[in-house]
């Protein structure tokens, strides 16, 4: 990471990335993701009327083995390895969203619980690093992420979300560009486009957080596959308190400071 990319995330709480997916794997990827697509559209027809225009597939990955290589892309590899301690996998999903798909923002910041921190403390720490996919662009309107920039830094709870309107703006994605961001600023977003937003999310945490769901082998036979030695292997790990169930590639991608 550069210094400007550093600053500016630590001010703001998220950077985008553009070119992040190679446009061959991209195409492939959604090549893949069409028929899950398809099979979102059955689910979505399914759903009652009242229903958020929303289909998200969890544990993407233990589904989805073309989605492997994502795990360590080298575009965001040294950005985790710069700002999340001990790193491993936490979640994976793809979520499609239709008109009216919402996700109302939400944020795990509190100034007050520790461990629900984002904090410096000679660095960059995360509990949640959300690494967002655009696997179709995204132009306003059609659910790009609405963030408060700073708010993973607030002082005071956040009131009710009517009083902060103003205060979020959108961000619009290229297909196969990345938004870094800590999941303790503010965040949702809200498709008012007859286009279908497409994208694929993982999370990484520091070694010591559980998975969400899935209990700690929900990796597992992926862990085992993967080459030894490897990042894929290292950051498929299990969590386990303070201790570290798998060595840490020797090989760190470091920030380059310039
Ligand atoms: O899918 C979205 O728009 C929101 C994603 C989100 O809330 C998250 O990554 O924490």
């Amino acid at each position: 990471m550069t210094l400007a990319e550093l600053y500016y995330y630590d001010v703001n709480g998220y950077l985008l990335i553009e070119n992040a997916i190679e446009p061959d794997y991209l195409a492939y990827l959604n090549e893949r993701l069409d028929s899950w697509e398809e099979k979102a559209l059955q689910d979505f027809h399914a759903l009652p009327k009242s229903a958020n225009p929303e289909v998200r597939y969890d544990d993407i990955l233990n589904q989805e083995p073309s989605l492997l290589d994502l795990v360590v892309n080298p575009k965001v590899l040294p950005y985790i390895g710069e700002m999340v301690d001990r790193p491993r996998l936490k979640s994976t999903w793809v979520t499609f969203k239709w008109n009216g798909g919402r996700t109302v923002a939400h944020s795990n910041h509190t100034p007050s619980v520790t461990h629900n921190f984002y904090h410096f403390n000679g660095r960059i720490h995360h509990n949640l690093f959300q690494v967002f996919y655009a696997m179709r662009d995204i132009n306003p309107g059609e659910g790009g992420l609405q963030v408060i920039p700073g708010s993973h830094k607030a002082n005071y709870p956040s009131p009710p979300d009517d009083a902060l309107q103003e205060m979020y703006i959108e961000i619009p994605m290229k297909a196969g560009s990345v938004l870094l961001f800590t999941h303790d600023m503010r965040h949702g977003s809200f498709n008012t486009t007859d286009n279908v937003r497409r994208t694929i999310i993982f999370t990484y945490c520091p070694g010591v957080i559980a998975n969400s769901f899935g209990g700690d082998t929900l990796y597992q036979s992926l862990f085992e596959d993967a080459p030894e030695g490897s990042w894929l292997k290292y950051l498929l790990r299990t969590p386990n308190g303070f201790l570290e169930t798998y060595p840490k590639p020797e090989c760190m991608p470091e920030a380059t400071m310039k």
